[in-house]
């Protein structure tokens, strides 16, 4: 086990779950306790949230500073957003709008452990590869910018202006920009998200990969082909007015642990709530409201849900298209069934939506969602009895072959009840990151639009590149072939995030100079190109003081509110520089000539705000706008039932239905997040929510599926995937978990299980990686081996 003072790695263990090519599972922080797992039986929220949060706060020695930058978190009187998901904050703005997640990711943030060079002195990065995630992160912030030295295979310091000279030079000497890409990890905020494409344009590349590209790159290509927008039409105050509440495929109680609320005042309103998932996860069972103290002194927790219905994987499209067969079969003797006034007015395609609906069979539909027909009827009936119904999903639905697919359903079913453009109804993706579609509609797009790019010429007199850029698997297919030599990674953990970890792995390998701007130690530190660079940066809870004094960032929220965030806490090292300011440093140094006023930018952040204001739609009056009390909504013409779509209407799609059986012996396999992580960052190996102790390494599986290989639970199984093109990748060990999930359905860790994801198994829709749909066989491990076997 690793202690906070030991930064050693455990001791290598034979029988550990292994992975190809020496890519090692992460694992969390007491990995070889007895694994667990038995039914959680309490309500979300509440109590067991309070009490894992203060283990959380003791372990990171965060006791005192934790509690006092918690109040001051998502307030509208200045307090920084918090940095662990996407929902909106409370509009009273009054009560505490937090929650465990939230704390332990402001917590991982304001550690008082520090990474500095005495550390970096005493470990090789060959010996650091050795280490789990979960140590890697542990070892705290980072604190001044690092170089590596591949003589002596280890980080050492550099100067700022070097290491900007280093990456300037590099990006200058090569013979094309589009030799360089530029991920951005969800958490930048919107000024900073606007100097980095203005400097990816300038230099001449669309390549901006983002972590968008594995999360909700299906929701924006279909809610723009069918609305003309690329975001939710709803609010805070839509989700208080609606009737009827559709979650499909998110796990709120861990992900957005904020909705609960939102769910339990909808309840307690008499609000329909159904839930759609292969699992019946946390949040649609009860809840104790997160920040609500009396009710958990009282242990008073309310109902989360009105019908839990479980599809197959991939099985959503098939049970939304049931959903409308049912209105529209109703809708000859039932006009409530079918809004044809709205449906006339503003959609396009009914016709042929209403004949693919027609022509699919029940008994297809019955297959193909794995939902028997009266359970279909049941969703139906609810969503035809509610006045104003929204429906909310998240990556559940995305990350599939036919994502995009699903999503217009969604709106196609939204349509025939003219849901939309009308409080309390609309479409509800929940966001990931903090500010992912804060950075998308600052500029991060692999494939911008026009007119933001004549804005964007006119404004800051630059010439950007029309062309499609590349996008997160096009970077790793482009390193692997030798044509990207520059990856900057601005926030994120892009070795362990993207699919294929051998094959991104690989491709990290062959660049000429990797740069990461980061506040801890991770994976993509050590799987580095022949040049690399850690870069630390300012969190979002700290302090940004520049030129002209204490600066504020913007962020914008899953329903589209954009507000300022202000740190408050010291920051982790003097030597920390804001991304901002990063930015700026490896513009300058790549751009000597720029006409574009870099410095001057960076000294007041307004001036970078009057700037967008000119560029970007919806921003007009920003200086001013985002700083009334709850900041900003972006006018939506969709809201308004403008449609910027060829036909300018609404578009329904009549796309046929995907065949997602699995093949015989074979399993549909998701992977997803436990409670105890965020993302790359893993807190602890347990799972509360679904009753899972010290163990990641984990695949649940359906009990008769589990019979009919032969295994009980905890038994080691081997999972292989067999990608589209015939290639398998495999993990060994790891352990099999009996859950209430449908036959021919399995589930496991991201990012552990990122090593199955083939690289080539991305959607033809969205190019978004396949991660929750993973054509699987899941055997008993061969001979219950005790040493790892190799790996195929
Ligand atoms: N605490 C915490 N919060 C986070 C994150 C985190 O890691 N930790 N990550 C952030 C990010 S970047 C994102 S994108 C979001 C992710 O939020 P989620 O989308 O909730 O993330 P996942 O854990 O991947 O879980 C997806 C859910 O989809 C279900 N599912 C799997 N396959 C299917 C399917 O075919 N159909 C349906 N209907 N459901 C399915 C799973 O059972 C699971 O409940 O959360 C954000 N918030
Ligand atoms: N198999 C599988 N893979 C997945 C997914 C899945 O569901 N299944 N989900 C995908 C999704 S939705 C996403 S969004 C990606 C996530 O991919 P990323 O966004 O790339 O990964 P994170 O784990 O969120 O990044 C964590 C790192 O961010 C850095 N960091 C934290 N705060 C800051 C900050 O304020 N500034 C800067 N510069 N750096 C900071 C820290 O160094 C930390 O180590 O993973 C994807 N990968
Ligand atoms: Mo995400």
């Amino acid at each position: 086990m690793h202690s906070s003072e030991d930064p050693r790695p455990a001791p290598a263990d034979p029988a550990a779950p292994t992975a190809p090519d020496g890519v090692g599972p992460s694992v969390g922080d007491a990995p070889r306790q007895p694994p667990a797992v038995e039914p959680y039986r309490h309500p979300a929220a509440g109590w067991g949230a309070a009490k894992s949060v203060t283990k959380f706060l003791v372990r990171e020695g965060e006791y005192l500073d934790g509690p006092r930058a918690i109040m001051r978190m998502n307030h509208e009187d200045g307090g920084f957003d918090c940095p662990g998901c996407a929902w909106p904050d409370d509009l009273k703005g009054l009560k505490l709008d937090l929650c465990e997640n939230g704390i332990k990711h402001v917590g991982w943030e304001m550690t008082r452990k520090r990474v500095d060079r005495a550390f970096f002195a005493a470990h090789t990065v060959t010996e650091l590869s050795e280490w789990s995630d979960f140590a890697l992160e542990d070892q705290g912030r980072l604190t001044q910018p690092m170089v590596y030295d591949p003589e002596t295979d280890r980080y050492r310091p550099i100067a700022w202006r070097d290491a900007f000279e280093l990456v300037g030079r590099t990006l200058r000497e090569l013979d094309d920009p589009n030799r360089a890409a530029f991920y951005t990890s969800g958490r930048l905020g919107n000024e900073a998200t606007f100097l980095y494409q203005l400097m990816a344009r300038e230099l001449g590349t669309n390549n901006l990969p983002d972590c968008s590209n594995m999360c909700h790159e299906a929701s924006g290509r279909a809610m723009q082909a069918a609305l003309g927008t690329g975001k939710g039409t709803v609010d805070l105050k839509d989700w208080e007015a609606a009737d009827a509440l559709f979650i499909l495929g998110v796990n709120a109680a861990s992900n957005a642990p904020r909705m609960l609320t939102a769910l339990a005042a909808a309840y307690e309103r008499g609000a329909r709530i159904v839930h759609v998932n292969p699992l019946v996860e946390a949040a649609a069972r009860r809840t104790i409201i997160p920040h609500d103290f009396v009710d958990m002194a009282l242990n008073k927790s309310t109902r989360t849900s009105t019908l839990n219905v479980q599809p197959r994987i991939g099985g959503d499209m098939a049970l939304l298209r049931g959903m409308a067969k049912a209105l529209l079969e109703q809708s000859a003797h039932d006009p409530k069934a079918l809004d044809r006034r709205f449906v006339e007015r503003h959609t396009s395609g009914f016709a042929e939506y209403r004949a693919v609906c027609e022509a699919t069979s029940w008994a297809e539909i019955e297959r193909q969602s794995g939902v028997s027909r009266a359970q279909i009827l049941a969703a139906a009936r609810i969503y035809r009895d509610a006045d104003r119904s929204i429906v909310s999903w998240c990556l559940g639905v995305t990350q599939h072959e036919h994502g995009v697919d699903t999503v217009r359903e969604i709106v196609n079913l939204l349509l025939l009840r003219g849901n939309l453009g009308r409080e309390g109804a609309g479409p509800s993706p929940v966001r990931g990151h903090s500010n992912v579609q804060g950075n998308r509609t600052c500029g991060i797009d692999h494939r911008p639009g026009r007119e933001f790019l004549d804005r964007l010429r006119e404004v800051c007199r630059i010439d950007p590149p029309t062309g499609h850029g590349k996008d997160t698997v096009a970077t790793i297919e482009a390193m692997n072939r030798g044509e990207i030599e520059v990856f900057v990674g601005m926030g994120g953990n892009f070795a362990l995030a993207a699919p294929d970890t051998a094959y991104t792995h690989a491709g990290l390998r062959t660049c000429a100079l990797t740069v990461h701007v980061s506040t801890k130690l991770n994976r993509s530190h050590l799987v580095h190109g022949r040049q690399a660079l850690i870069l630390p940066c300012l969190g979002r809870t700290e302090k940004d003081r520049q030129r002209g004094g204490e600066q504020s960032s913007s962020v914008e929220d899953s329903m589209s509110m954009v507000h300022l965030s202000r740190g408050m806490k010291r920051p982790a090292s003097p030597l920390l520089l804001s991304e901002p300011a990063i930015v700026a440093g490896i513009a300058r140094a790549a751009l000597p000539d720029s006409a574009t006023p870099w410095e001057w930018y960076v000294e007041d952040y307004d001036r970078i705000r009057d700037t967008m204001a000119e560029v970007l739609d919806g921003f007009e009056d920003f200086n001013r706008r985002v700083r009334l009390p709850l900041g900003f909504r972006i006018k939506q013409p969709a809201r308004e039932l403008v449609f910027l779509t060829p036909s300018g209407k609404a578009e329904f799609s009549a796309a046929p239905l995907p065949d997602v059986v699995p093949a015989p012996g074979t399993l549909a396999l998701g992977t997803m997040r436990s409670h105890d992580q965020w993302n790359t960052t893993i807190y602890s190996d347990d799972d509360r929510y679904r009753g899972v102790k010290n163990l990641r390494t984990l695949v649940f599986m359906n009990p008769d599926d589990m019979r009919e290989r032969g295994l009980t639970e905890f038994d080691p199984v081997d999972v292989t995937a067999t990608a589209r093109d015939g290639s398998t990748r495999s993990l060994h060990g790891y352990l099999a978990v009996p859950y209430d999930i449908p036959r021919g359905c399995a589930a496991g860790y991201m990012p552990e299980m990122n090593v199955l994801c083939a690289i080539g198994d991305h959607s033809t829709q969205s190019d978004q990686p396949i991660m929750k749909h993973l054509k699987v066989t899941v055997t008993a491990a061969a001979a219950r081996r005790k040493e790892p076997a190799a790996a195929g």
